[in-house]
This record gives structure tokens, C-alpha cells and sequence, in this order.
């Protein structure tokens, strides 16, 4: 089932770029923001008051856990891998979305496909270099909108907002994002993340409003 999911996304991610080379994006619903948000025109940081500097040269991604092969990249491997872009929509629980974010980097999907992870594995769980983690079910981030971004707007992802790359998960309230992320563990049994274990919801659905558990 999840196999069929991951084959899907990759369907729809290549009728997407199909797309966007030939005709613009269909314009979106109007009700577009979820319940409980406010549209910021900025980009607010979030983070843990730790900004973690890693030299590229220094710089790996992990994909480990329940896999057939375990991977660490390098910042040189991880560019050479196909580099997809998206555009999306940003919620935070704290109430401010931000429309249009415009995420360069590797699809989750073709992360998933290189570390082959076993069928057992159901649950992805990011650690990142500040420390912070969070968790999400593949079923829910298996999608060609998952990404782990390298850039934003078209430019490097600036530190502040997770650099040197972060995941973006656009369907589940951002905390869901790992900034400053160093490695993907596959999983067969959930395992609660930084937020997770203190009160934010498992799930993260803004559309229903799902913040805390
Ligand atoms: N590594 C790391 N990732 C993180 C966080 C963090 O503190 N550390 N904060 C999360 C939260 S709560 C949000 S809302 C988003 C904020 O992303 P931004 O700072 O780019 O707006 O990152 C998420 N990812
Ligand atoms: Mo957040």
C-alpha cells in the first residue's frame, strides 16, 4: 500500500513538472487558509534559540533505520541527486501561514527509493543538528510535495530558516519541518519528536484544527 502511495507521488510529481513547463498553476481555492490562521506577509523564524553553523564540507544526511541500504550523503551527493521545486503554502501553529513558498531541493520520495526502506518501516523520524526532531507517518509524507529543501525563493536556504537544508512537509503544521535536518530513521514503531512528546498533536492536520494532543 505504501509502495503504491510512493508510486503514485512519483506519477503525479512528473505530471506536475509536465505541467508547470508548459501552463501555469491552476489557480488554488479561495478558502485557502486554514482554520485558526492568519496570512503573514514575512517569514517569522522559529527555532530552539540554537542556529547550528555546519561547513558543507562537513555537512551529511543520514537515511538509516529499517532499510535495505543505509546511506549518509554528502552536501556534493545529496546536489547531484534530481532536484525538484515546489511551491506551497506554510502553517504554523501559532497561527500565521505564509502563501507561495517556492522549496528547491530533493523529493522525499527519491530519498525513500534510494534507502529502500523495508515494508515494516511506516514512520519517518527527523533528527536535526540543534537537536530538535519531530516524527510523521510515511502515509503522510510520502507525497511529491515532501521535500528536503537546499533552497528558497530560488536562493540558498538561509540559515535562520534551516540551512544548509529542512524538511517541508506543506500538508501538516510546520513544527512537522525539520530545520537544520542530519538524518531520516525508518521505523516501524512511532517514536514521539521534540514537540510530540510535549503536547503538539502526533497528527498536525491544519485543516482540522489538530494542534495538541
Ligand atoms: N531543527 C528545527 N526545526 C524546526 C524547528 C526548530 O526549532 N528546530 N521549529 C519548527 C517550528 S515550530 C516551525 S513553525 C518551523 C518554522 O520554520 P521557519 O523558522 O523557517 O519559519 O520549523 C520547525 N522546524
Ligand atoms: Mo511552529
Amino acid at each position: 500500500m505504501l509502495k503504491e502511495r510512493y508510486i503514485e507521488a512519483k506519477r503525479r510529481w512528473a505530471q506536475k513538472q509536465r505541467a508547470a513547463g508548459a501552463a501555469p498553476r491552476p489557480v488554488r481555492s479561495t478558502d485557502r487558509l486554514p482554520p485558526g490562521q492568519r496570512l503573514t506577509e514575512g517569514f517569522p523564524v522559529l527555532d530552539l534559540g540554537v542556529r547550528p553553523e555546519i561547513p558543507l564540507s562537513e555537512w551529511t544526511l543520514t537515511l538509516d533505520g529499517l532499510v535495505e541500504s543505509p546511506t549518509v550523503l554528502s552536501w556534493e551527493q545529496f546536489g547531484a541527486l534530481p532536484q525538484v521545486e515546489d511551491v506551497s503554502d506554510f502553517h504554523c501553529v501559532t497561527t500565521w501561514s505564509k502563501y507561495d513558498c517556492r522549496w528547491g531541493g530533493v523529493a522525499l520520495t527519491t530519498l525513500y527509493e534510494l534507502a529502500k526502506p523495508r515494508p515494516e518501516a511506516r514512520f519517518a523520524y527527523f533528527s536535526s543538528y540543534d537537536g530538535y526532531s519531530t516524527n510523521v507517518a510515511l502515509e503522510r509524507c510520502l507525497d511529491d510535495d515532501t521535500l528536503v529543501a537546499t533552497s528558497f525563493d530560488g536562493a540558498p536556504l538561509p540559515l535562520e530558516h534551516g540551512g544548509p537544508a529542512r524538511a517541508i512537509i506543506p500538508k501538516l503544521y510546520a513544527w512537522k519541518g525539520a530545520k537544520f535536518v542530519k538524518a531520516i530513521t525508518f521505523l516501524a514503531e512511532d517514536k514521539l519528536g521534540f514537540w510530540e512528546v510535549r503536547g503538539y498533536s502526533n497528527t498536525a492536520d491544519p485543516w482540522t484544527e489538530d494542534r495538541y494532543a
